[in-house]
């Protein structure tokens, strides 16, 4: 074999040839001589010498990091209606439905390898939220796991942080001009963010399946101007972007045939894409509006699911929006999938204030923000909203869903479904104040 091996850019196909010609290595070596040639072989000496860290070069960072993810594969819970052979995927574990590549925020189990690798095959859609204070330092290292159900696979992960202004390749999570994370390896990326606003990560290895696969999450960036105002929240540095409630919203599709062709080692053609189910943080409604997950049992370093829903352990964020009258409530909405999506807020205006992480004012500072109750989103775009919660005088509900019906269905089949939630708005001071983006309040 003359080529030289260049380990970044084997592909599956390359993998395969590359196998024949192991093969092949194999079946030579059978009928050659056995004594190896010298040069095979370092003195032990040298071996270890080959094995220490070299000086000067810089080295992993030995702090614990801030955030520490594992990439893996999973199973998500999709309800009926059936799409023959493809949903639900018949070697889909007990009331799961969907085969998923995903990520686990493994922070709070610190370095107990043992939990952390037990939770292969745990992945969870949508990836965790996370978020990133303007002009801080932030750590996050991701540990790749395999596929379990997939041991052929020899897939290496990444995080890239998409939209994220980033300074130095080895960080930015683009594999084709860096470097994934290999199979029980992991990487420590650094972040110092200078511009504030709602971006998304995803794996960008095989993207188009991985993406489509479910290693989809939001991160967001808050403002310095937080530190100016202790208690009080902004989207940007800005005054008028202030809120006192949070909601991140990421829309997705399941294509089922997709996600059943890989638990099934088979092919998917990318070109036919035609997706059955359309998700809002990882889940169709009426789940969208079930409770968020219990967080990680830390005895296990298991999910723990919401409450009375044990189908959605590994679908840990809900999507339903919950306000006091008079508040004013933004909204992240993120779109990772393939699909440009209109989303409509029935009967209230929104603000829009900023989009792609970028605050709606021109160079010179001129307000471009503007109202409206349906807006356009499109893959790998972001877009903030600000809606100030009307006075009522009990809880009532309005909607947040996707204008177009077709994608209001569960798999095509009767009654809602898809890409929408509701809003719950409570008479002045009924509601305790948010702990984090997306949390239930105490009525
Ligand atoms: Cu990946």
């Amino acid at each position: 074999m003359k080529e030289k091996l260049d380990t970044r850019r084997i592909d599956r196909r390359r993998f395969l040839k590359l196998g024949a010609g192991l093969v092949g290595a194999a079946a030579a070596s059978a009928i050659l001589p056995t004594r190896q040639p010298k040069a095979f072989l370092l003195p032990e000496k040298v071996q270890s010498e080959v094995r220490k860290p070299m000086e000067g070069f810089i080295t992993a960072p030995q702090a614990a990091p801030d955030k520490h993810f594992v990439a893996t594969d999973g199973w998500i819970y999709i309800p009926p209606p059936a799409v023959p052979p493809y949903h639900p995927d018949n070697m889909a574990p007990g009331l799961l439905t969907t085969y998923i590549f995903g990520f686990r925020d493994v922070t709070e189990l610190g370095d107990d390898t043992g939990k952390i690798f037990a939770q292969k095959m745990k992945a969870q859609l949508v990836s965790p939220i996370f978020w990133i204070d303007q002009e801080a330092d932030f750590t996050l290292k991701l540990t790749n796991l395999g596929l379990q159900v997939r041991p052929d696979l020899i897939d290496a992960h990444t995080v890239h942080f998409h939209g994220f202004r980033n300074a130095i390749p080895i960080f930015d999570g683009e594999p084709h001009s860096s470097v994934g994370v290999p199979i029980v390896r992991d990487l420590t990326y650094f972040y110092r963010p200078h511009h504030p606003g709602t971006y998304m990560y995803h794996c960008h290895f095989e993207e188009t399946e991985h993406v489509h696969m479910g290693m989809v999450g939001p991160v967001f960036v808050r403002p310095i101007l937080n530190q100016s105002y202790t208690g009080r929240q902004f989207a940007y540095n800005d005054l008028s972007t202030e809120y006192d409630r949070e909601y991140v919203i990421l829309l997705n599709e399941i294509w089922a045939e997709s996600h059943w062709s890989d638990s099934h080692v088979q092919l998917p053609e990318w070109s036919d894409y035609r997706p059955d189910f359309w998700l809002m943080n990882g889940r169709v409604y009426p789940d969208t509006i079930e409770p968020n997950g219990g967080g990680t049992d830390l005895a296990t370093g298991d999910l723990i699911a919401p409450s009375g829903r044990p189908e959605l352990q590994y679908q840990p964020i809900s999507s339903l929006i919950q306000c006091n009258s008079g508040e004013r409530v933004l909204i992240r909405l993120i779109n990772l999938g393939y699909e440009e999506q209109s989303m409509k807020l029935t009967g209230l205006k929104m603000r829009v204030v900023g989009r792609d992480a970028m605050p709606l004012q021109s160079p010179t500072g001129e307000d471009l923000s503007f109202l409206t109750d349906v807006v356009s989103i499109g893959p790998g775009e972001s877009m903030d909203a600000i809606f100030v919660a009307p006075e009522v005088s009990s809880m009532t509900r309005l909607l947040f869903h996707n204008r177009d019906y077709s994608r209001l269905s569960n798999g095509g089949g009767s009654g809602y479904g898809g890409q929408m939630t509701e809003v719950h708005i409570y008479p002045a001071g009924e509601l305790g104040p948010q702990t984090e983006p997306n949390a239930w309040a105490t009525v």
